[in-house]
């Protein structure tokens, strides 16, 4: 059934304090807990349930006292215990087997290690429980396990003790002073080692950081390690955050379901998120790295010390802290890059998502599992919410909303009219319509038409807005957002308009559905630009001509918008939009080539630039996604930017040598990133892809040498095979970089793909319970192969769903986040509707899961 946020009450019972007690071991482990329960005198009463879900119940005492049976009843789901009396102490003790847990939910083993995963719903796999983020106890913990096996006991809180015990065993007690929901518990236990180091945090703390893996994998802890550091400070100034126990504990894990996860004091985190040295880290991973570690250090406070009220708030803490890291990153680095790449996951992926069958509120009404609404909507779409009130508020009145956000809601768990409300009383504005944002789907649409009147010197802008309808909401209601604007002469000036608002732009609120801004004293037609530095998380429709993009792109103070013109220029030229197609295919070619001879430019700037909108993006532009004729159009368009500016390339690829050989810095990164754009372009045009080989030969970096041996591949060059062996040899063992290497076969543009992705399944290679191994094969196929898993016989769609119902018995979460690439069957064009719908009706009753069960229902509903 499903679950409703208008059906949320407070729990009947409080449970102040937790004691839990681990004997360790992977294949049968002890868990002793000890509830304190107090009945709320603020709600009625009521039985206390616990949730449990595959504990095996060994002993139930009440303030020391063995329950009998017929006191409380076990089910499936749970413990209930009818007739509790008041305040009291309850323990359990329940056996888990760690060792058979595929799901990686609860206490699971991994590689000779133990680890947990308690978000969403994992505790209560753990123990008996109330499994729910309104709860949140003071935590003692003790663990006990095999000194040999498991030297290092971690958990949540601060160190407070441990020894030795009989039998080569030994003790560690955690303390964690912290009201904290069971959804952040954690333990970690195995052989590991770490990097540390000390730091005095703003108000005098001394902090151990340390970053844990395997010894093997402790060199290439360092960078995450620094990541940390930066981190903290960034929070601290930024947002006046300060860190809150004696130590911060980071550990790798290789099998993780998703990025990362951030438990009180300790981040449990995906290897992949981790490690990295020269030798095995593209720059995007390092960059990687360091965002997903700010993260999770953010949600210290954006979803630790302030919680959710319930999972329905979830982008309370996920938008907030997309958008804290988003800010890391971008003050840190260069702030137009990263804005840049987060419009571009947003428009391929959320827009598609929101404009599909699985669209949904940023706070969704009701779930039937809430694994599946970890989504880029509740992730990213709601980091731009927060965006949207930064731009409205500004810096510093936004900063003082944030700051009584936290202050009066620390320790306690928050719902987003608490957000809402703290940055309404902040700025004395009101922000009830604003809060339409976190109810209603789908991506609005803003509709611009300009008139100029040469007689009277009037520029006069009708703006419109419409969000289309989604499931279950047909119809829509204006929402409250800025618009920035600004307005341009001939000569490419800055026309002075109304007030200055953030960013150097205009600004105006809408808030209706059609606006009108009129403007005096014009000697002739302006060249208007919209929505800089993408405030506004919509689509904006206006009739730009191939020519204004050109002077757009040249002439816009804003970096952000300057990238947006050319991707509109090169999507109308894609998808033959423009009457003077030729004009406008001439128009972005000069565009880029002069962006390419321009020393004065930013080379990762130039990069992004040069990067075509993905098949997802184009996809999101049209009503019916035509597969082959948007891949068609792509791979033209490329062939003939490579022909005509292949000598600039060249000159390029080789002028930007040295400043690639160069370290970490951005300019190294930025010159590696453009030089190897180039390099995939000229490989277009060389059969024989001799640079190609010859930068793999000579490389020096993972992100030259994986650049290289991508170039090769998709050219489909004699030495791919000779490439991708050597590389396989070179990195033999390490499965971070096998995974780079598999996704490099699973993404080969070529309807071939499909053999080898089914060969790869039969392989050693193929670890179906690991997830990072499934997403190597499959996710890369079915998210980032439009060729060949939208094969036109529907051969791509049944190789992927032949491995879903195998994949949902070993970890439902993974299984159903490759289903989602079934989001926008309903839009495509052909068959190949059909062969979905052929596909999607024969899982029907195939799935064990809840996850894949609600997510298959979503789909065809
Ligand atoms: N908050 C974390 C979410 C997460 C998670 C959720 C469901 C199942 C497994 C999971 N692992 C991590 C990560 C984050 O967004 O910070
Ligand atoms: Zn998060």
């Amino acid at each position: 059934g499903s679950i409703h946020l208008s059906d949320y009450r407070p729990p009947a019972w409080r449970i102040p304090r937790v004691e839990i007690e681990f004997d360790l071991d992977a294949d049968a482990t002890e868990v002793t807990t000890r509830l304190r329960l107090e009945p709320d005198p603020a709600q009625p009463p009521a039985p206390l349930e616990l949730d449990g879900e595959d504990l095996e119940l060994l002993a139930i005492r009440v303030d020391g006292v063995e329950l009998p049976p017929e006191s409380y009843v076990l089910g499936e789901r749970g413990l209930r215990i009818p007739d509790l009396d008041g305040a009291c102490t309850l323990e359990t003790r329940v056996r888990i087997r760690p060792s058979a847990n595929t799901r990686l939910e609860g206490l699971y083993a991994s590689r000779g290690a133990l680890f947990t995963q308690c978000e969403a719903e994992g505790f209560r796999r753990i123990a008996f429980m109330l499994d729910r983020p309104d709860v949140m106890p003071v935590w003692d913990i003790v663990l006990r396990a095999d000194r040999a096996r498991y030297p290092v006991l971690l958990a949540n809180g601060n160190p407070v003790g441990g020894g030795e015990l009989p039998d080569g065993r030994h003790l560690a007690r955690w303390h964690n002073p912290h009201a904290t929901p069971p959804y952040l518990f954690a333990v970690v236990a195995g052989d590991f080692g770490c990097v540390q180091s000390e730091i005095v945090a703003a108000d005098g703390r001394n902090v151990r950081l340390a970053v844990w893996a395997a010894h093997a994998d402790v060199p290439r802890c360092r960078y995450a390690l620094g990541a940390v550091e930066r981190a903290l400070r960034w929070d601290e100034r930024r947002f006046g955050r300060v860190y809150d126990l004696d130590v911060f504990n980071v550990v790798a894990a290789q099998d993780f379901t998703m990025g990362a996860m951030e438990n009180k004091g300790l981040n449990i985190f995906n290897a992949r998120y981790v490690l990295a040295d020269e030798e095995t880290a593209t720059d995007a991973d390092y960059l990687g790295i360091e965002s997903v570690i700010g993260h999770e250090y953010f949600h210290n406070w954006s979803g630790n010390r302030v919680t959710l009220r319930d999972w329905f708030q979830l982008s309370l803490k996920e938008g907030l802290t997309v958008f804290r890291d988003q800010e890391f990153t971008a003050d840190l680095h260069s702030r137009a890059v990263k804005r840049i790449e987060d419009v571009r996951l947003l428009r391929a992926r959320q827009f598609a998502e929101d404009a599909g069958s699985l669209a949904h509120p940023v706070r969704p009404p009701s779930y039937r599992e809430i694994n599946n609404f970890y989504t880029l909507t509740i992730y990213e779409k709601g980091a731009e919410i927060v965006r949207m009130l930064y731009t409205l508020l500004g810096e510093a009145t936004f900063r003082a909303g944030m700051d009584l956000y936290f202050a009066r809601n620390d320790g306690r768990a928050a719902t987003v009219e608490d957000f809402l409300a703290a940055h309404a009383e902040a700025s004395g504005r009101d922000l009830s319509q604003f809060a339409r944002w976190y109810a209603q789907a789908g991506t609005p649409e803003i509709r611009i038409r300009d008139d100029y009147d040469a007689a009277t010197g009037t520029y006069t802008l009708e703006i419109a807005q419409r969000t289309p309808p989604t499931p279950g909401q047909p119809d829509k209601h204006p929402l409250h957002m800025p618009l920035r604007f600004a307005l341009y002469d001939e000569a490419g000036r800055r026309l002075r308009t109304a007030p200055r608002g953030a960013g150097g732009a205009d600004q105006v609120e809408l808030v209706a559905t059609r606006h009108r801004l009129r403007f005096h004293g014009l000697s002739a037609r302006p060249l208007p630009a919209f929505n800089q530095g993408f405030a506004a998380p919509v689509k904006l429709d206006f009739p730009y001509s191939p020519a204004q993009l050109g002077r757009l792109a040249r002439c816009e103070r804003d970096p952000f918008n300057r990238w947006d013109a050319l991707q509109r220029l090169a999507t109308g030229v894609l998808l033959e939009r423009f009457e003077a197609h030729v004009e406008a295919q001439d128009g972005l070619s000069a565009a880029l080539g002069a962006l390419l001879d321009d020393p004065a430019q930013d080379p990762a700037f130039v990069a992004e630039c040069l990067v075509l909108p993905d098949f997802d993006t184009l996809a999101e532009s049209v009503q019916a996604i035509d597969v082959d004729s948007l891949l068609a159009a792509r791979e033209t368009l490329l062939d003939q930017l490579a022909f005509e500016h292949a000598e600039r390339l060249r000159a390029r690829y080789h002028a930007l040598a040295d400043a690639a050989a160069g370290g970490l810095d951005g300019a190294a990164m930025g010159a590696r990133r453009l030089r190897n754009l180039c390099l995939a372009l000229l490989t277009r045009l060389d059969r024989e892809a001799a640079l190609a080989q010859a930068q793999f030969e000579g490389a020096r970096s993972m992100t030259d040498r994986l650049g290289a041996l991508r170039c090769l591949v998709e050219a489909d060059a004699q030495g791919r095979h000779a490439a991708m062996e050597a590389f396989a040899a070179r990195h033999a063992g390490d499965d971070l970089v096998t995974d780079k290497w598999i996704a490099l076969v699973a993404m080969r543009p070529d309807a071939g793909a499909q053999a080898e992705v089914r060969a790869l399944l039969g392989s050693s290679h193929w670890t179906p319970t690991n997830p990072n191994r499934v997403r190597a094969v499959l996710g890369s196929f079915a998210r980032a192969n439009p060729t060949a898993f939208h094969a036109a016989d529907g051969s791509g769609y049944a190789l992927l769903a032949e491995q879903l119902p195998g994949l949902d018995a070993i970890n439902p979460q993974v299984a159903a986040r490759l289903l989602g690439a079934f989001e926008s069957w309903r839009r495509l064009a052909g068959p190949r509707r059909e062969r979905v719908r052929e596909t999607l009706d024969g899982l029907q009753g195939r799935f064990a899961s809840s996850d894949c069960r609600d997510l298959l229902a979503r789909l065809l509903g």
